[in-house]
C-alpha cells in the first residue's frame, strides 16, 4: 500500500517566527551571515564558504556573468546557466574570473578613423564618457589615444572631424602597465589627478581601464566574495548528459564550483555524475546536487559524495511541475526533514553537508525562515531577475517597468536535461511558463535591505549566526485568519485612496 504522509505539506507562509530574548549585543551590525557551502568534518573550516546566504538560481534568465560579478560582489554566488553551448558557459565563468575589481574591460572603443558622430554616438548608448582609441577599434587593440568630453566642443567642432585629430594621443597619455594593483592605480590617479588610467600589456595593447570612481565602488564592497588568488567566486550548473566535457571545460575556465542542475535529483543519474567528478578530479572539484524534498533522497546524494545538496521540488515561482507531473513538497515541510537527515547524518559520520533552499522564496522574512528551518543558504530566481544585473530585457508593460522571467523548463528556455528521464533528447512538455516580474533596480540596493531586514530578525531571535538561529528558533504555525491579521487590515489605505480618486 502507498505511504502517506501524516502531516500536510507545509510551505513557508504557514509559519512566523516566535522572539527569543534580544540582548544588548544583538544588534544587525553584529550579525555575521558567513555559511558554508561545501561539506566538511565538523569543526573543521570549509573549504568554500559564502560571506552572505545567497545564491542566484542556475537559469537562462537570471545567471550570467554580469549577475554573477553583482551578486559575488555582495558576498553571495551566482550559478550560470547550463542550458546554453559549453563553450558559451565556460566564457561566461571565464568572464567573472578575469574581473578584477576596479580593472575593467572598456566597453567604448573607436578607431582612429572614426568621427566625432560616432563618439556622441557611442556616447549616447553607453553612457560613458571615456572612449579608448585603439588601433583596430577593439578593446584589447593597440592603445592610440583616448576621447573625453573635455577634447572637443560639440558647438564648434564638424561631427565629421575625425577622433585622430582631436583624442589625447598616446604619447602625452599617463598609463600603467598590466600588473599594477588596485593601490597602485590609484595612488596614480591621486598623483596625476586623472579620471581614468589605461592599463597596457608588453605591445602597448590596452587590458583594462581603471576609473576613480570604481576604486571607491570596491570600498563600498567590503563583504565581496574573493578566492585565493582575489578573484571573484563563481559557480556553474551542469546537466547528467554532457557532464565530461561541461566539467573540464568549466574547471579550465577556473569556476569554483558545479551544481547539478534538475527539478528531481533522487536519481542513479546524479549518483553517476557525482562519482565520475569526485574520481576525475581526485575529489578537487566540488559538486552540489538536488533537487531533493525528503530524506531518502538526501541520503542517497550524500552517500553518492555530494558537497551540498539542494531541497525543493515544484515550488519556484515559475514552475508548474506540481500541476504538470503531480510531484513536489512543500518548501517548509521539505526544508524540516532534508536539515533532519543532515543533522543524522553529521551525528553518524561527523561530516557537515550544508542545504540550500531552492523556489518559493516570496518575502524576504522568507529567507530567515528557511535558515532557521535549516537551510544554510537560499536559491533565488524571481528575486534576482527583477534586477538591472539580470540578462533580460526591462520592458514597459502597462505603463509600469518589468523584466522578463522565464522558467527553465518553459518552451521559451527548453532545458531538456534538467527534465530529463534518460529518453528523447528533448522536452517532452512544459513544466515552467514565460513571464514578467515587476523591475526592481539595482541588486545592490535591494539586497543590501534584504540583507538587513534578514538580521533585524535574527536579533529578534536571539541570534548572532545562522547556526545560533538554527538552534535557537521556535517557530509557529499561522492559521488563515492570523495570516490575515498580519498584514495591514480594517483601515483604509492612503495609497488606495488617492489611486482610485
Ligand atoms: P523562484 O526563486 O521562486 O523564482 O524559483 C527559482 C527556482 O525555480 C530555480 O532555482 C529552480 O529550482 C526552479 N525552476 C527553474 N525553472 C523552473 C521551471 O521551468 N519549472 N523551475
Amino acid at each position: 500500500m502507498a505511504y502517506f504522509y501524516s502531516e500536510p505539506s507545509r510551505t513557508f507562509s504557514e509559519y512566523l517566527l516566535v522572539p527569543n530574548l534580544t540582548t544588548k549585543e544583538c544588534m544587525p551590525n553584529n550579525v555575521a551571515l558567513r555559511t558554508p557551502v561545501v561539506k566538511h568534518k565538523v569543526g573543521e573550516k570549509p573549504e568554500l564558504e559564502l560571506n552572505i546566504p545567497v545564491a542566484s538560481a542556475i537559469m537562462q534568465s537570471v545567471s550570467d556573468s554580469n549577475m554573477a560579478i553583482g551578486l559575488a560582489k555582495c558576498g553571495g554566488i551566482s550559478f550560470v546557466f547550463g542550458s546554453q553551448s559549453i563553450q558559451n558557459q565556460a566564457e561566461m565563468v571565464r568572464k567573472v574570473k578575469k574581473y578584477k575589481a576596479g580593472f575593467v574591460a572598456s566597453d567604448s572603443n573607436l578607431g582612429p578613423d572614426n568621427t566625432l558622430r560616432d563618439v556622441v554616438n557611442i556616447k549616447e548608448r553607453t553612457g560613458h564618457s571615456t572612449i579608448v582609441i585603439t588601433e583596430d577599434g577593439t578593446p584589447n587593440g593597440k592603445l592610440l589615444g583616448l576621447v573625453t568630453s573635455r577634447d572637443y566642443r560639440l558647438s564648434r567642432a564638424s561631427l565629421d572631424e575625425k577622433v585622430c585629430e582631436f583624442m589625447t594621443p598616446f604619447s602625452q597619455l599617463i598609463y600603467a602597465h598590466e600588473g599594477i594593483s588596485l593601490k597602485e592605480a590609484n595612488d596614480m590617479i591621486w598623483e596625476h589627478k586623472l579620471n581614468c588610467l589605461p592599463i597596457i600589456d608588453n605591445n602597448d595593447r590596452l587590458v583594462y581601464l581603471v576609473f576613480r570612481k570604481d576604486y571607491d565602488s570596491h570600498k563600498e564592497n567590503p563583504n565581496e566574495l574573493l578566492d585565493s588568488q582575489k578573484r571573484l567566486v563563481v559557480g556553474a550548473g551542469i546537466n547528467t548528459r554532457d557532464y565530461k566535457e561541461r566539467v573540464a571545460a568549466l574547471v579550465d575556465a577556473g569556476v569554483d564550483l558545479v551544481c547539478i542542475d534538475s527539478s528531481d535529483g533522487y536519481s542513479e543519474w546524479q549518483a553517476e555524475t557525482i562519482k565520475w567528478i569526485k574520481d576525475t578530479y581526485n575529489g578537487r572539484v566540488k559538486v552540489g546536487a538536488g533537487n531533493v524534498v525528503e530524506r531518502e533522497g538526501f541520503r542517497y546524494l550524500a552517500n553518492a559524495g555530494a558537497d551540498f545538496i539542494k531541497v525543493g521540488i515544484g515550488g519556484g515561482s515559475i514552475c508548474i511541475t506540481r500541476e504538470q507531473k503531480g510531484i513536489g513538497r512543500g518548501q517548509a515541510s521539505s526544508l524540516a526533514e532534508v536539515s533532519a537527515a543532515r543533522d543524522e547524518y553529521l551525528k553518524e559520520t561527523g561530516i557537515y553537508i550544508p542545504i540550500c533552499s531552492d523556489g518559493g522564496i516570496v518575502h524576504d522574512y522568507h529567507i530567515v525562515l528557511a535558515l532557521a528551518m535549516g537551510a544554510d543558504f537560499v536559491m533565488l530566481g524571481r528575486y534576482f531577475a527583477r534586477f538591472d544585473e539580470s540578462p533580460t530585457r526591462k520592458i514597459k508593460v502597462g505603463g509600469n517597468f518589468v523584466k522578463e522571467y522565464w522558467g527553465e523548463g518553459s518552451n521559451r528556455a527548453r532545458n531538456w536535461q534538467r527534465y530529463d528521464m534518460g529518453g528523447d533528447s528533448k522536452l517532452g512538455f512544459e513544466e515552467g511558463v514565460d513571464s514578467y516580474v515587476p523591475y526592481a533596480g539595482k541588486l545592490k540596493d535591494n539586497l543590501d535591505t534584504t540583507i538587513y531586514k534578514v538580521k533585524s530578525t535574527m536579533c529578534n531571535c536571539g541570534a548572532l549566526s545562522i547556526s545560533e538561529l538554527q538552534q535557537k528558533a521556535r517557530l509557529t504555525l499561522v492559521s488563515a485568519t492570523s495570516i490575515k491579521e498580519g498584514g495591514a487590515h480594517d483601515v483604509i489605505l492612503k495609497e488606495n485612496e488617492l489611486s482610485s480618486s
